[in-house]
């Protein structure tokens, strides 16, 4: 094996984000790149030498020859073997479910999750843990550092491997085995939910769905899991072909970006259940006819519901939720004598509480939810939660909901984002915010008194890392919250988030429009925030 040495210099910028590197396709094609980044993996992670690595990605424009660089480097850097998905596709929560299972050294994620893609759109990578996570902070740092020193990166001079047949091949002296990316994971959620009652719901043919793989990763997984293996008609899988560049759409499944699905669902003859994923298939978006169901309450259902699956049928450790996400789950888990766990933005702040066994069910507002059963968010694994509690329980989506909020109050909620604005603006716009902290607790904003207001800190319970800065929180008596932070995985300029939540105990308000019932904090809002003045924007770009 002829190890080539490839001299390089240093990349500034390759710090990952909430959730790795990412970057528009044209800046991961500049030489060396790529291979910067991948070497500092190599140099960092000692024991992918001589172990087993897993590589894929959401099947994203640049997806192949990214996948085919990466091999030949690790090869150079003495792996011993790699799992590939084949054609180079891994959703994001079957890597992790294949990193688990073959008990391997890690992994490296190929994806820009729901930010478009294409040659001028966006592309990403990301490490992932042996215990299938994305890596810690000072793993990521660890990397970072080492891409700011590098002089020169390993390859091999070799013909471009076939991505495309199951089996094994060599690279050099690394054995690279293809292997179909969805029979592990479908495996997986046979374990996990009561097949046979879902089977009966699709055979009853009164039960109507779609789901929507919005031309992205989780089209194959989709149609084996609800076509093939539940039994659900064809064509119950829409936009089930991925492409490179997602039919152009921009694959994040909420409701501006999943309008096709959403129109499905309304009127007297709209379907019953309806979903979507995400590029990667990590995010899910649930709905039901005339109803949707906001991420946050959504994983306070499942909680609350969860021994109707079988994988859960002994119940539930505790709960987690990113600072931003609704404190709906907070409710179940006081209720269920629960542990509440309130961490910073980002799957994998989850890891260690799962690892430890302290929760089972974690979820972010951003339509993502998961268990213990891989170190993700997992998009058709909540999918197929919903539908067997929709077996289990025989209530619609919107009866199972308003069932929930009679028992635990509803938290009305929604997030503003202001995209793409000026960088400068926005970390001026968070400066002004926390130069005003220590004055607001005690304080009137409109009809909401401040209890308390801070820049929130995370210390993880279990390693005692400590995360700062984490975004800035503003508390109101009664349990309303705002909350403002800059997103972490934008390619351009900033993204400002505004989570705003609005708590109301009584059953008799419980029908409002949400952006009408949260007017008043929408504005308080943008008033205190100054976002208008500071970023030229009267309105947000897209509301969830
Ligand atoms: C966003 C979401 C966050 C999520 C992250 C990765 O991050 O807000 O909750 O974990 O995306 O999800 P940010 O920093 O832009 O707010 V995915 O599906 O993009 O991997
Ligand atoms: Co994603």
């Amino acid at each position: 094996m002829d190890v080539k040495i490839v001299a390089t210099r240093p990349f500034d910028g390759q710090r990952p984000g909430t959730s790795g590197l990412r970057k528009k396709v044209k800046v991961f094609q500049q030489p060396h790149y790529l291979e910067n980044f991948v070497q500092a993996i190599f140099d960092t992670r000692a024991d992918l030498a001589g172990g087993v690595l897993v590589l894929g990605g959401d099947g994203r424009y640049y997806n192949r020859q990214a996948i085919r660089i990466i091999l030949r480097m690790a090869a150079a850097n003495g792996v011993g073997k790699a799992l590939v998905g084949q054609g180079g596709i891994l959703s994001t929560p079957a890597a992790s479910c294949v990193i688990r299972k073959y008990e391997t050294q890690g992994g490296i994620i190929l994806s820009a999750s729901h930010n478009p893609g294409g040659p001028d759109e966006d592309f990403g990578i990301k490490f992932n843990t042996p215990n299938g996570g994305p890596a810690p902070e000072a793993v990521s740092e660890a990397i970072y550092e080492r891409t700011g020193k590098l002089d020169s990166y390993r390859t091999l001079e070799t013909p471009d491997l076939d991505l495309d047949h199951i089996g094994a091949v060599r690279l050099g002296e690394m054995t690279v085995e293809i292997i179909d990316p969805v029979a592990d994971y479908a495996d997986l959620m046979e374990s996990l939910f009561d097949f046979a009652a879902i089977r009966r719901l699709f055979a009853d043919g009164t039960f109507r769905m779609r789901f929507d793989a919005m031309h992205a990763v989780t089209g194959p997984y989709a149609v084996e899991l609800l076509e093939r293996r539940l039994g659900a008609p064809a064509g119950t899988v829409m936009n089930g072909v991925p492409l490179e560049d997602f039919g152009q759409g921009h694959p994040d499944p909420n409701l501006a970006h999943a309008k096709e699905l959403v129109a499905m669902t309304k009127g007297a003859d709209g379907l019953d259940f309806a979903a979507a994923s995400d590029g990667d298939g990590d995010r899910n978006m649930i709905l039901g006819r005339n109803f949707f169901v906001t991420p946050s309450d959504s994983l306070a259902v499942l909680a609350a519901n969860a021994r109707q699956a079988p994988g859960y049928k002994d119940g539930i450790a505790g709960i987690a939720r990113s600072m931003p996400t609704s404190q709906a789950a907070d409710r179940v888990a006081e209720a269920l004598g629960l542990e509440c766990f309130e961490t910073p933005t980002g799957w994998k702040f989850f890891g260690n509480l799962l690892d430890a066994g302290r929760i089972t069910l974690c979820g972010e507002e951003s339509f993502g939810t998961g268990s213990d059963h891989v170190r993700e968010k997992d998009g058709l694994w909540a999918v197929l939660f919903w539908i067997n509690l929709l077996a289990a329980r025989k209530l619609s989506v919107a009866e199972l909901v308003k069932e929930h909020w009679q028992r635990f109050g509803r938290n009305y909620y929604t997030r503003h984002d202001y995209e793409a604005v000026d960088a400068q603006a926005a970390a001026d716009l968070m400066d002004h915010l926390r130069r005003l902290l220590p004055g607001l607790p005690g304080t009137r904003l409109g009809d909401y008194q401040v209890e308390y207001a801070d820049d929130f800190a995370y210390t993880d319970p279990i390693d005692g890392s400590r995360s700062e800065g984490q975004g800035v929180r503003v508390g109101f008596q009664g349990g309303s919250r705002i909350v403002y932070r800059l997103s972490g995985t934008g390619t351009q300029g900033a993204t400002l988030r505004v989570y705003l939540e609005f708590f109301e105990a009584d059953a008799a308000r419980h029908d409002q429009e949400t952006q009408e019932a949260m007017r008043p904090l929408i504005l308080i809002a943008r008033e205190l925030a100054q976002i208008e003045t500071r970023t030229g924007r009267a309105e947000p770009d897209v509301i969830t």
